[in-house]
């Protein structure tokens, strides 16, 4: 019979490993220091908690995936992402509900941004086969993108947080807002490596996996320093 264990030469395997246990700390990390912080900031806390423990799960399962089969977890990585990109659309607006009175549409806007962003992405890799539908996706997916960094650094998003944000949710969103635009961009590199000039499916992994690593628990630790900090302590006080 033959078994399937890691091979400890198989970076991209080891580098799903490695992550998987990344995603498990920062879980209990975000969940136990949730303690420390005070009134919303509890709740931003707890998401992102949910963010990296519903990503342990699926690396745990998405390096099964790659041992056994050598092939992409394309559908378990979209699934991920579709549940923890929401969350952390949900985590921007929380910060900004915790400061002022925010408009349901502005959550609904890049709520619908991201998942046009991840379904085009998504249609794309599972036809790699067509350049246009590869290609043409791909395009339709960063023009997605693109307007969410317009929400966050000109839209009203941005607005809410110049005009009344406090010490702490303005750190906290100017750091969210690098993520999502220098973070984030490390994925469509990962689509482009992939599948430009015959596609390195190694590289993909690779490039999505340091992608999570850093969008998930930089991501989370950016809204524990503003959450614990002496400001937002003293404002969830005052
Ligand atoms: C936790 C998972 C996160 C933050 C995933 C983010 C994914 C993206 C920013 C994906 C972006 C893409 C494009 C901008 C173009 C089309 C291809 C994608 C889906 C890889």
């Amino acid at each position: 019979m033959d078994v399937l264990l890691l091979d400890p030469r198989d970076y991209v395997g080891v580098s799903f490993w490695i992550i998987s246990a990344a995603m498990v700390a920062a879980t209990f990390f975000f969940w136990v220091e949730r303690d420390r912080a005070h009134g919303k900031w509890k709740t931003s806390l707890t998401v992102a908690a949910m963010v990296t423990g519903i990503a342990a799960i699926h690396y745990f399962y998405m390096r099964d995936v790659w041992v056994a089969t050598g092939t992409s977890p394309t559908v378990f990585r979209y699934v991920d992402w579709l549940l923890t990109v929401p969350l952390q659309i949900i985590e921007f607006y929380l910060i900004l509900t915790a400061i002022a009175v925010v408009s349901v549409g502005l959550f609904w806007r890049l709520l619908v941004a991201s998942l046009v962003m991840l379904i085009a992405g998504y249609l794309g890799e599972v036809n790699p086969s067509s350049a246009l539908a590869l290609w043409g996706l791909f395009v339709i997916g960063t023009v997605a993108w693109f307007y969410i960094i317009y929400e966050v650094f000109a839209g009203e998003a941005s607005e809410i947080n110049a005009s009344q944000g406090t010490v702490a949710s303005k750190k906290a969103f100017h750091a969210l807002r690098l993520i999502v635009t220098v973070g984030w961009s490390i994925y469509p590199l990962g689509y482009i490596y992939g599948y430009a000039a015959g596609g390195d499916i190694a590289a993909l992994n690779i490039i999505y996996n340091l992608a999570d690593f850093v969008n998930k628990i930089a991501f989370g630790v950016v809204i524990w320093a503003a959450a614990t900090s002496d400001d937002a302590n003293q404002k969830a006080r005052a």
